[in-house]
Formats: structure tokens, sequence, C-alpha cells
């Protein structure tokens, strides 16, 4: 099951906290895309997660959680991504959360589902940067380093480069990309177009679109060919 994110070259991600009406959802989920992830950094509740999972499980394509608040932990997703934060400040978004989590609900956690990602955040602005307070500055080196610790110590398989709100330094991604061997490469982040987003599938394995959904549905849901017609480009 787990093996699954191997194969996804686009993915759309979904904010529980924001609307969609019927007829754009049907068209995110019949656009070709690989999965639909679902979460968000705030406003995230068990009765929006619910909702918003029920409405997409009317089509085929894998729907997976990205678990940010324990409250709303929604059985019924294919996978839950469990994001831990190599670059936070505070290892409370690394492991101090996640070591909570087990404590309380250990004997719960369907670990077969389970798949963690080692996340670099490099928007200091965003709502993630600013909870985390992740050291948003590194150079391209340090990211990448970042990636390869990942990998190699805590053998994540999913390392995700996180823009969010902002299109990132291309150079950097394809950095990181270059660091790892087993790891799987995220990139999301200030995809507003085909253009960008076969800019960004040059540099990572997936490539994540989230609010461009909401901002121009069009423009969305171009991004789906611009990935998978572009492979990565290695070295
Ligand atoms: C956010 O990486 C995703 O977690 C996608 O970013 O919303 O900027 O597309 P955008």
């Amino acid at each position: 099951m787990k093996s699954m994110i191997n194969t996804w070259r686009h993915v759309f991600k979904l904010d529980p906290d924001r609307m969609i009406a019927d007829d754009q959802l049907e068209a995110v989920c019949l656009s070709g895309t690989d999965a639909i992830m679902i979460g968000g950094s705030s406003g995230v509740t068990y009765d929006n997660t619910v909702d918003l999972m029920s409405r997409v499980r009317q089509y085929e394509l894998p729907c997976v959680l990205e678990v940010s608040d324990l409250e709303a932990v929604v059985p019924g997703f294919d996978l839950y991504l469990i994001p831990m934060v190599l670059n936070a400040a505070d290892p409370t978004w690394l492991i101090g959360r996640h070591s909570e989590a087990v404590e309380r609900y250990g004997y719960l956690i369907p670990w077969e589902m389970v798949v963690p990602e080692g996340y670099i955040i490099l928007n200091p602005e965003s709502t993630a940067g600013r909870v985390t307070r992740a050291d948003a500055g590194l150079s391209a080196s340090r990211a990448a380093a970042y990636g390869q610790a990942g990998e190699r110590l805590m053998s994540l398989p999913v390392i995700y480069v996180e823009y969010s709100g902002k299109f990132g330094d291309m150079e950097l991604v394809a950095e990181v990309k270059r660091s790892l061997d087993q790891s799987r490469l995220f990139y999301g982040g200030g995809i507003a177009d085909a253009a960008t987003a076969a800019q960004a599938a040059a540099v990572s394995d997936t490539v994540i679109v989230g609010n461009l959904i909401y901002s121009d549905l069009d423009q969305a849901l171009s991004t789906v060919q611009a990935v998978k017609g572009n492979p990565v480009q290695q070295g």
C-alpha cells in the first residue's frame, strides 16, 4: 500500500477548511492527477475532514490524509502521511507531537498505512513556517544535507521541499534531488501555471499543487499534463 507513493508524479492537495464546489471537485478528481492529499495548516477539524474525504471517495483515485492535528485524524483514508519538520527550531515539530500521539494512541495506529515525510520548510512566511519557526534561510547545500540526513539517518521514504505559497528556488530543489538515492522528493509551493509545474517536475519526483485549485482551477488542471509530460532531469 505504502509503495503507491512511488508511482505518484502529480498530486492535488485539498484543504478541508476551504470551500470547493461539487463540479470543481469532480474536475480535480478526474483530471488525471495521481492522488488527492487532504491537509492544511489551520482550521482542519474532524468534521470538515470527514466531509471532504467522503466527497473525494466518490472517485476512484487514492485519497490520503496529511496529518496536522490529532483531533482531525479520520479513519478511511488510503494512507496517513506524517510531516516531520527536519529544519524546525523546536523538536516539537520533528518528533515531539509524534511521540505524544504514540503514547496516547499507539495501540490504534495502523502503522502499515503510515508514511513519514521529512519536511524542509523554506518559506518563513507560510503558516507552517511560522508555526514551526523553521530555519527557512538554508543554502542549497544545507537543504540537500537535511534531505540526505533524513534519508540516510532516519530512513524517511519522502523528503518534502515545502515552499507553500511561494514558488521556490529550483536550483536548490535540484540539489536536494541529487543528494537523494532512495527517498522520493516531493515539491510543493507556488505552482501557478503549466510552466512553473513543468519546472518543478524537472527537479522533483512528485509535484504537489495546492492553492492554485482555489485561485484558478483551469490553470490548476493544466499542471497535470505539464508535470506528466516532463520527465525528471537526472544530474
Ligand atoms: C502546500 O506544498 C503545498 O503544503 C502546495 O503549495 O499551496 O503553494 O501550491 P501551494
